[in-house]
């Protein structure tokens, strides 16, 4: 294995799909100034994605994506680095699949998990390869100044109080990927900084042991002290020892075996990695410190003492010219991201769009304030989340149940009507449900369903000016407008129409107060005198309650009641309801498989001469037909 495993030149493909890991990488490259990005690729076997959105600094950049190891090999033949993010149960088809391109040198592996027997047989064919492999279960290493494995280090603020953007000269080698972050901390408070770190894992079967990465520091001139953080179990330790004892390791090194409170247990204690458990009495903690201080390795009394050993040792070896600490560089510009910036409340930005309604942001859907799961546990019904989401409150039960009433009595009037005439003629012209709805919806206006609005201004101005009936039905006539809410097609006074009839039912028995539609059932004394079909019709049999309702159950302030009939509540309910009729009859023609609709011409009348503009005076001879008449 060379000393070097990377520099900052080195290139590396992300193994699986790992946005955060990558975009880390890549601000971990920005911020040490690397000239060329490290990750040059994403390798993804499953989509058909060929890019994925990075940013390099502050501004956007991509990455290729590839399907196949091969093509991704073949395009970056610099490449000798793979970030394996592959999980537990596919990392060791992907390993082995790698280790067959010669140009890979080091794979680190991420995945915890990994079935001790695949690890054995990846390591022994990364062996027979010269591959060195970093985990499994790891976090990876960092190369301060250089390269940095995945999402090893933490945040980017992290790093930077770290000082990873620079090399300095501890190399460390840890079994815990959070301890190297402990690590990277300690170092940098306590020396001149962190040269290079490796997390191997905490499986039984690392692919690369303590001595590995030490015999590697051993050798790198740049190296001048080394960090070893062990932990109870196996006996990595010892080789460490042997390799001191054989004169093979001469620098300076300062380790802890974690773990020396397990003799403070009766059992044998499993620490969090999977091997972490001593299996023999040298395999514990203390022996571990004992066997390694005896060697000559500086060895603190506990784990807390560390960084005050490490600072000793480091201060020796610049009073002695060993170390020469370098100019500190500027601390870079970290770029952060606009989500993390927003979280840690640095920025703020005037948002475009305000709701008051509704929110999905929480663990929980909320309606003006309410759970979700309240609105059930309430049983509020469909009228209880109306009032929520219109009205923004909780309305008396009477009301709650009046909503729902007018939903039910205006879903559907028949196929007859004009809304769902052309709902039934978009759907057999072959349309789909929204569109056929939505033709149907369009319909609704002044005469057609869309009379409530109307009818709730102009009553209430009416009886709020304190005109009699008569007086209002005179103005009206005088002014040439229809009374909205007034006059039905078929429904009159000798054919009366049910729904109303339920309506004013229900207001007289429920509503605190019914001045309105008892003023509107004076109205209509007045126009079915006139004539029979000029009843309170059901747009404005329900409008009018409406406004006696908002007007009395003591939920809404005059200001209120005025600004919601003149945003269009009112129309709003009929659309509501009736939309539940259009979609029925949509899925009505759809069952029945209905052919498109033509009609037949016998019931058109064509008024339409022979020629249709006049060439001398450029008016159509129906014009022409109209005026002579
Ligand atoms: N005259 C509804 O008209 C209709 C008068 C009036 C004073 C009036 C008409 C109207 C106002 C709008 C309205 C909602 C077009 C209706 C609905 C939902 C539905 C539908 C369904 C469902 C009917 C004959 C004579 C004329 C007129 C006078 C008529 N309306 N005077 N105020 N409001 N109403 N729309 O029968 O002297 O002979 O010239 O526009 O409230 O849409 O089921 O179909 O659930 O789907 O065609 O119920 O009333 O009468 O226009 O020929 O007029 O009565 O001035 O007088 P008609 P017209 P004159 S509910």
């Amino acid at each position: 294995m060379s000393y070097e495993l990377f520099n900052n030149k080195t290139r590396a493909f992300v193994y699986g799909m790992q946005p955060r890991a990558c975009q880390g990488m890549l601000d971990f490259d920005f911020i040490c100034k690397r000239e060329v990005p490290s990750v040059a690729g994403v390798i993804y076997p499953f989509g058909g994605q060929f890019v994925t959105k990075m940013y390099w600094g502050t501004k956007e950049t991509l990455l290729p994506v590839y399907q196949e190891v091969a093509k991704a090999a073949a395009k970056h033949p610099d490449v000798d680095v793979v970030v394996n993010f592959a999980s537990s149960r596919s990392v060791y088809s992907s390993t082995m699949e790698l280790l067959e391109y010669p140009q890979f040198k080091t794979i680190a592996i991420i995945a915890e998990g990994v079935p001790e027997r695949r690890a054995r047989e990846i390591l022994h064919k990364a062996q027979k390869k010269g591959v060195t492999i970093i985990g499994p279960a790891t976090v990876g290493g960092i190369k301060p100044g250089c390269f940095k494995i995945g999402n090893t280090g933490g945040m980017m603020d992290n790093i930077v109080s770290s000082k990873l953007y620079r090399p300095g000269s501890v190399a460390y080698v840890s079994k815990s990927g959070g301890m190297s972050n402990e690590l990277n901390n300690i170092i940098a408070q306590t020396t001149d900084g962190v040269y290079e770190g490796v997390a191997i894992g905490g499986d039984r079967y690392p692919g690369t042991t303590f001595i590995d990465h030490i015999l590697r520091y051993q050798a790198d001139p740049k190296c001048k002290i080394i960090v070893l953080l062990g932990e109870v179990g196996g006996v990595e330790e010892y080789r460490v020892i042997d390799a001191i004892k054989k004169g093979i390791i001469t620098k300076p090194i300062v380790a802890w075996a974690i773990g020396t409170c397990a003799s403070m247990f009766k059992t044998e204690v499993q620490f969090g990695h999977a091997g972490s458990m001593a299996n023999s009495d040298m395999e514990t903690a203390i022996a571990k410190n004992a066997a390694m201080k005896a060697a000559g390795i500086f060895v603190p009394e506990t784990f807390e003492d560390l960084p005050e050993l490490l600072n000793k040792v480091y201060k020796d070896l610049v009073n002695q010219g060993t170390i020469t600490p370098a100019a500190e560089p500027d601390v870079p510009k970290i770029p952060i991201d606009y989500s993390w910036a927003q979280e840690l409340g640095l920025i703020r930005k005037p948002a475009s769009f305000i709701s008051t309604i509704s929110d999905d942001r929480g663990q929980e859907l909320v309606y003006a304030g309410i759970p979700i799961s309240e609105v059930f546990k309430e049983d509020i019904g469909v009228g209880g989340v109306m009032s929520l989401l219109w009205f923004r409150r909780r309305l008396p039960s009477y009301a709650t149940k009046f909503l729902e009433m007018v939903l039910m009595l205006t879903a559907d009037h028949g196929p007859a009507v004009s809304g769902a005439m052309n709902t039934i003629i978009t759907t057999r012209a072959g349309k789909d449900l929204i569109s056929s709805l939505v033709a149907g919806l369009l319909t609704i206006g002044t005469r057609f369903g869309g009379a409530l609005d109307g009818a709730a201004t102009e009553f209430t101005s009416a009886f709020d000016k304190g005109w009699s009936p008569r007086q209002f039905v005179d103005t009206m006539r005088k002014q040439n407008k229809l009374i909205p809410g007034i006059g039905h097609k078929v429904k009159s006074r000798n054919n009366p129409d049910f729904r109303v009839e339920l309506v004013k039912d229900f207001v007289h028995k429920n509503f605190p107060t019914t001045a309105l539609l008892d003023y509107a059932l004076a109205v209509e004394e007045v126009t079915t005198s006139k004539k029979d079909n000029l009843i309170l019709n059901v747009d404005g049999a329900i409008a009018v309650s409406f406004v006696d309702l908002m007007r009395s159950c003591g939920a809404f302030s005059a200001d209120e009641v005025e600004d919601y009939l003149k945003n269009g509540v009112l129309n709003g309910l009929f659309v509501l309801g009736r939309s539940i009729g259009l979609i029925a009859h949509h899925l009505d023609q759809k069952r029945l498989r209905t052919g498109l609709y033509r009609h037949p011409w016998d019931d058109i009348t064509y008024l339409v001469g022979e020629e249709t503009v006049s060439k001398s005076q450029g008016r159509t001879r129906v014009e022409v037909d109209a005026q002579s008449e």
